[in-house]
């Protein structure tokens, strides 16, 4: 597609290079060209050239490369001028200093923090909130059926139950739950005007630092407030550094969780011998959240990485200056590590655990256990108050959102039976 944004946008992408659909059309069908590109493949991201890595072993590898770096200044089309605010997809990279941008040293300063209070034994503690959150929404779910039995299972239950989590974890109110998701939505889709993007960010980021002023003010029982907080020894996190850190937790926290359950519960109704297993006690909920994060994952393209050297992988040469996407929906779909049937989604998958879906190395997800906690709640409480949850309509005519980076579907209608 010719981006209009973009000084880039007058080169040709070269031959081999993979463009990367901005409304979603294909995406199984992007995938396996990606996967069919090579290790390193070359893609087009709006009229914006980069390369991406699409097998597990080597993306496991170039994670822990220290010669890639989040820094958008070591970016070569960033230097030149060549990218600009004018790229829809800026706000991927240049999202303000917080633990999503910063490596090093610096990186574990911004984020010790944050990965200590979402520990697996941490998370047990907000266990019943997270439960009568899920309790809620089944009761709004019901609510919400229409005269022809149909709901959304999107917006009424996948959308608000992460948002509802990292409300409470990061001490947003609930009352500015829907204009946040208003916002992230927008923020997501490659539809929204770029000026309209950046107003929004704009928006954002004064309610976020207004949010972390109050709470400086008056500290209470959340994380914005524990990273305020200098401790003894510990050196305490700018304004701008709380800032940055609490607009990744809750874009992250909010967005990815969706996938997770949306994609978990499709899944499971387009493979109902797999369904039956499960409910059966055969095999545990656990098995469904790890193929779907394999299979279906909630992030497509993760944006992005720069070279501060050449880096050498196989026969391609990343060049100081050039810019890295991770493909994880290509690498949990690679035959090399999952086998020749990587493309089927089958619970019983001697390597459903062996997926790198949450990244691997310095910057691993730190809410990974969060959100397992949160589709191992909703899924199983899910089906056991709707056992007879099925599709509204067939399964080819559910949509993707267009959003590059994110695998998010436009709504998923159901009957519960
Ligand atoms: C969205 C815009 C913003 O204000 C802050 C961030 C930083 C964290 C990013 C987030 C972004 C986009 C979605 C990301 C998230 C971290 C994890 C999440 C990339 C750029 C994933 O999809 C894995």
């Amino acid at each position: 597609m010719n981006c209009p944004h973009t000084a880039a946008a007058q080169t040709d992408p070269g031959a081999g290079t993979v463009v990367i659909d901005p409304m979603v059309q294909d995406l199984d069908g992007e995938t396996a060209r990606l996967r069919d590109a090579g290790v390193l493949a070359r893609i087009d991201l709006l009229g914006v050239p980069a390369w991406t890595v699409t097998r597990h072993a080597e993306a496991r590898q170039l994670l822990l490369d220290p010669r890639l770096v989040k820094d958008i200044d070591a970016w070569g089309l960033w230097q030149s001028g060549v990218v600009t605010r004018a790229w829809p997809l800026i706000g991927m990279i240049d999202a303000g200093r917080s633990m999503f941008t910063v490596d090093g040293a610096e990186h574990r300063r911004l984020r010790t923090k944050t990965s200590q209070a979402l520990t697996p034994r941490r998370l047990e503690a907000i266990r019943p909130e997270i439960e009568k959150f899920t309790d809620e929404l089944l009761d709004a779910l019901d609510a919400a059926r229409g005269e022809d039995g149909v709901v959304d299972l999107k917006s009424v239950f996948a959308q608000p139950l992460p948002m509802k989590v990292v409300g409470m974890l990061m001490g947003v109110d609930e009352s500015q739950h829907a204009m946040l998701t208003r916002q992230y939505k927008a923020f997501f889709s490659m539809l929204t005007p770029q000026e309209e993007r950046l107003a929004l960010l704009a928006e954002l980021d004064v309610f976020y630092t207004d949010l972390v002023r109050e709470k400086t003010a008056r500290p209470t029982d959340d994380l914005t407030s524990a990273l305020i907080l200098a401790e003894e020894g510990g050196e305490p996190l700018t304004e701008e550094e709380v800032v940055g850190n609490l607009k990744a937790m809750v874009a992250a926290g909010h967005e990815t969780t969706i996938g997770l359950v949306l994609n978990a519960v499709r899944a499971l109704l387009s493979h109902p011998d797999q369904l039956r297993m499960v409910l059966a006690g055969e095999a545990g909920w656990d098995t469904v959240i790890e193929e779907t994060l394999r299979w279906d994952t909630p992030t497509t393209h993760l944006l992005m990485r720069f070279a501060t050297e050449d880096i050498t992988v196989g026969d391609d040469v990343i060049r100081k200056g050039e810019g890295v996407v991770v493909s994880y929906r290509a690498i949990g779909r690679d035959v090399g590590h999952h086998g020749p049937d990587a493309d089927a989604f089958d619970i019983t998958r001697p390597t459903r655990n062996r997926h790198m879906t949450f990244g691997h190395g310095p910057h691993i997800c730190p809410g990974a256990a969060l959100s397992r906690v949160e589709a191992g709640i909703a899924l199983p409480a899910l089906f056991t108050r709707f056992p007879g949850l099925r599709l509204a309509v067939p399964d080819e005519e559910i949509t993707k959102l267009p959003v590059m980076t994110q695998n998010d579907l436009t709504a998923f209608p159901v009957l519960l039976g």
